[in-house]
């Protein structure tokens, strides 16, 4: 095969494109030359912790929004590859939500062994990206921003695995400027051990307000209160956490919430999302769409409609992740070695619809959950890549949210059965509320209790 194929970014995404070709070639297939560009000097995407927030060591933005102390935030039988198994790569039951580092872990173990970290350019930013419509060629320009050299390369295809929880959304509050405690944002979140004894405001209910308002919890903030624009969280939240609708203005440590309650608070973060922004991409390449399941202008959520030549990874609004980025990258794969042909630009067009229009009346999470899991089923019987139970992962993800109603600081202790290997979690020695050591070396250090 005489194709050359730029993926852009080795995240988690990035790592699935990477697996996927491997795979092919494994099996005897011709597979394109690539190049996976990676600007951190290693791969796993949000995985790759850093302490460091605003620019890293090279000056260019950091990526990561994940902090020390995060653990899974659904059950890992969710997110497990159907090639590549918790039970191969640790040996031993482990339990259902693990630390990052052990998640971090998983992911790398897979393609460590391989033959594909070859085809990374670490330390490498792409820069731009332009396609010739008389030659059908992109243009990727990259910086090594070791060496600093500046590389022009011509392209068939191009892969955009960044990710899309690195640019901060940031609204603006009436006299949020006047604020004197800490103001941040959750992208520059790092851990909760400086909350300890203040007053906290969360804006945002969704993930990063939800598990950073139970880790400054569970690190001692004297009061989390969580603000919300649409609708709460409704979870049972323990002593000294609260909900409240929007927060309308500041006055110096002040707040003024729209239901006329007034607090003091100490620091401020907002975990109001984060935006689609691909720096690199003329805006005829780029998406641009809200957080949601099913981005419009993405044929089958990955190909771009206008140019089916540029695919994304892992642009959606995310339930389940991991195997979700196999699904899509296998099907990229194989429409780029034509073993999936891709339809004409209507037909495409009336699949986006039909998605769209699905996607546009889903009444609850429930039904967006399983949305998710229909569409993944749609891109794995196109491949090769192994089917799995995704309704029972439904169910895994339904129980899950459960849990967190019954008990959103015990919700972590829980255990679930993969539906990979049938293999029943074991619950971590320690629970959550009390594991203040978040290592892998901790995590496997003692024994785990076969659940009740
Ligand atoms: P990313 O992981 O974002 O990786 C993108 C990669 O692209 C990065 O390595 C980046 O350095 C690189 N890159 C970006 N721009 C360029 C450029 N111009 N040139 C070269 N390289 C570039 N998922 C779960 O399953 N469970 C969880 O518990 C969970 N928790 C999360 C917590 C937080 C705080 C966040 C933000 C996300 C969480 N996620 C979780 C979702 C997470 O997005 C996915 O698990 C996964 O990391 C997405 O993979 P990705 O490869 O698409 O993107
Ligand atoms: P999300 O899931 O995109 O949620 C963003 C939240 O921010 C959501 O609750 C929004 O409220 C809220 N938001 C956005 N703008 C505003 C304004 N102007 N005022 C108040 N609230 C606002 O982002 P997360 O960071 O929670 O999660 C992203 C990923 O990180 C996720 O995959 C996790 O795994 C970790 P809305 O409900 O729209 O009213």
């Amino acid at each position: 095969m005489n194709k050359k194929i730029a993926i852009i970014g080795a995240g988690p995404s990035g790592m699935a494109q990477l697996r996927a070709f491997e795979s092919a070639e494994r099996n005897g297939h011709d597979i394109p030359e690539i190049v996976c560009f990676e600007k951190q000097d290693d791969w796993g995407g949000q995985w790759n912790y850093t302490w460091m927030t605003g620019l890293d060591s090279n000056g260019e933005p950091v990526h990561s929004s994940m902090y020390r102390n995060l653990w899974s935030n659904g059950p890992k039988e969710a997110l497990e590859f159907a090639d590549y198994t918790f039970d191969e790569h640790f040996g031993q039951p482990i339990s259902s939500y693990p630390p990052r580092e052990v998640l971090w872990d998983y992911i790398n173990g897979r393609v460590r062994n391989s033959n594909v970290r070859k085809y990374v350019r670490f330390n490498t930013v792409v820069r731009w990206v332009e396609f010739d419509e008389n030659t059908k060629l992109f243009t990727v320009t990259s910086n090594d921003l070791a060496g600093g050299e500046t590389v022009v390369e011509q392209f068939d295809d191009v892969i955009v695995s960044t990710g899309h929880f690195s640019f901060p959304q940031l609204p603006s509050f009436e006299g949020l400027e006047t604020f004197p405690g800490l103001l941040s944002h959750a992208h520059d979140f790092r851990g909760a051990e400086g909350l300890r004894d203040q007053n906290v405001l969360l804006i945002g209910s969704s993930y990063s307000a939800e598990d950073i308002g139970i880790q400054a919890h569970k690190m001692g903030a004297r009061s989390v209160t969580l603000s919300y624009r649409t609708a709460p969280m409704g979870l049972d939240w323990p002593d000294g956490m609260e909900e409240l609708p929007i927060v309308e203005r500041f006055e110096g440590s002040t707040a003024y919430f729209s239901d006329g309650s007034v607090r003091e608070f100490d620091a401020v973060i907002l975990c109001t999302g984060y935006l689609h922004k691909y720096p690199f991409l003329p805006a005829e390449l780029s998406l641009d769409s809200p957080n949601s399941v099913y981005p419009d202008g993405l044929y089958k959520g990955v190909v771009w409609q206008q140019n089916p030549h540029l695919f994304y990874l892992g642009a959606q609004d995310q339930w389940f992740t991991f195997n979700m980025f196999d699904a899509q990258a296998w099907f990229v794969r194989d429409v780029i070695m034509g073993k999936v042909a891709l339809p004409s630009v209507d037909v495409r067009q009336a699949d986006i619809d039909a998605w769209r229009e699905r996607y546009n009346g889903i009444p609850t999470a429930a039904d967006e959950v399983r949305f998710q899991a229909d569409y993944i089923r749609d891109l794995i019987v196109a491949t090769d890549y192994p089917m799995f139970d995704l309704d029972r992962v439904v169910d895994i993800f339904l129980a899950w949210k459960k849990d967190k109603v019954s008990n959103i600081l015990g919700y972590r202790d829980g255990s679930y059965q993969s539906v990979m290997t049938g293999t029943i979690a074991v619950q971590h020695h320690t629970p959550w509320i009390e594991e203040f050591d978040d290592s892998l070396e901790r995590y496997l250090s003692e024994p785990a209790a076969t659940p009740s």
